[in-house]
């Protein structure tokens, strides 16, 4: 079992479209085990996005994700991250597939209302950044047998 990443970013928070997004990961079998809405300090916004200091867009980044309160949540399931990334679609939400997250509901790549670890270790790294221990639970669903193999 993988378990991954995903934030709804201000915008998604402000478009009231909280509910619509959980509602696709949880259709498609993915676990919570892991949600907050939290306001994001600054200097946590600069540790998630480190890879991207000293690029062009980072300060903009770092104003939007802290602009606003965000959803931070922890899911968990078979090749979750995978899964959560093909859910969500393209960085570019003008180059999104319909069907995706940003590829239905979203337009701009600065305005892109998800993030999703890109890859496994990226999603322990950013677990470990967002929650504690504490705020992971751990759970079988009786529905669990009817979505894992
Ligand atoms: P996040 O991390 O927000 O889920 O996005 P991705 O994993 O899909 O994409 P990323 O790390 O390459 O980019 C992080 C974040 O920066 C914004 N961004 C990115 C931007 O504003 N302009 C850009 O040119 C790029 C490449 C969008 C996502």
């Amino acid at each position: 079992m993988e378990r991954t990443l995903i934030l709804i970013k201000p915008d998604g928070v402000q478009r009231g479209l909280v509910g619509p997004i959980l509602a696709r990961f949880e259709a498609r079998g993915l676990k919570i085990v892991g949600l907050k809405l939290m306001q994001v300090p600054t200097d946590l916004a600069a540790r998630h996005y480190a890879e991207h200091e000293g690029k062009a867009f980072y300060p903009g980044l770092l104003r939007y994700i802290t602009s606003a309160p965000v959803v931070a949540m922890v899911l968990e399931g078979t090749n979750a991250v995978t899964a959560v990334r093909k859910t969500v679609g393209a960085t570019k939400s003008f180059e999104a597939e319909a069907g995706t997250i940003r590829g239905d509901l979203a337009l701009e790549v600065g305005r892109n209302l998800v993030h999703a670890s890109d890859k496994p270790e990226t999603a322990e790294r950013e677990v470990a950044l967002w929650f504690s221990d504490a705020e992971l639970i751990g759970y079988a669903r009786d529905t669990d047998r009817w979505i894992f193999e």
